[in-house]
């Protein structure tokens, strides 16, 4: 294959065949799960940069004494550490927004919490999660600084559910609104998410940058990359 013909399925590819999106219902078929409830996750599938997560939390009315949704979460690839960021708030990312009083999370595959927010430090409802060495506020315990290529688990809660451990202790305190919170040092495992019946509802769209899918779609140009095919043509051209 010519370098101009790989060019050219590149160009395609990224610009027509795959939007830089993930949504709950259309992309992950139905309710995005509670991490780390077994396949309490949905894997992101797709190709180049992942740029917004939509989804919703939501209430049932129809059924209203029963709530079953109260955590979305999805594994995402962190590509660039330094500029990563994940954020429900339009003053940090246009594209982002929706109705929802989020917290955003962000665990290690093994359910440890890596960080946690309630408030950005532009935004009362909205939230922001980056390096701990990028974010424009107060950061406190210590959250570990990301890894690139690394995944994650990126979830999402309504207004104030949090995980906590078997004794009920959060996870990260989240104790000043608007800061960036680490891993509580006072808090053990994961053990379940807090789920009060009022916790905050409505629809997100999460705003990333810095970050890829989980999963490479089949076939695509990325898993070829992977294979170190289309990176090093690439890089000579
Ligand atoms: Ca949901
Ligand atoms: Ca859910
Ligand atoms: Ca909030
Ligand atoms: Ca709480």
């Amino acid at each position: 294959m010519t370098r101009a013909l790989i060019a050219c399925f590149a160009i395609a590819a990224s610009g027509t065949a795959y939007a830089q999106t993930w949504d709950e219902q259309i992309d992950g078929g139905g309710d995005a799960g509670d991490f780390p409830a077994p396949a309490g996750f949905q894997d992101t599938v797709g190709v180049g940069p992942l740029t917004t997560i939509t989804g919703g939390i939501d209430f049932f009315p129809e059924i209203a004494q029963i709530r079953f949704d109260w955590v979305d979460a999805y594994c995402i690839t962190v590509t660039d550490a330094e500029e990563f960021y994940a954020t429900t708030d339009p003053h940090q990312d246009p594209n982002a927004g929706g109705f929802l009083d989020s917290r955003l999370w962000l665990f290690d595959l093994q359910g440890n919490v890596v960080m946690g927010n309630n408030d950005s430090p532009t935004n009362i409802f909205k939230s922001l999660l980056t390096d701990p060495g990028s974010y424009p506020g107060d950061v406190f315990d210590n959250p570990p600084s990301l890894v690139e290529g690394q995944q994650y688990i990126l979830a999402i809660s309504g207004f104030d559910n949090d995980p906590e451990d078997a004794a009920g202790e959060n996870l990260a305190t989240l104790g000043l609104s608007n800061a960036l919170w680490g891993p509580n040092p006072d808090a053990g495992a994961f053990d379940h998410w807090e789920n009060s019946f009022l916790d905050a509802v409505g629809s997100y769209t999460i705003a990333l940058n810095g970050a890829t899918y989980s999963t490479p779609a089949p076939g695509s140009l990325a898993a070829l990359a992977g294979a170190g095919l289309i990176m090093t043509r690439r890089r000579r051209a």
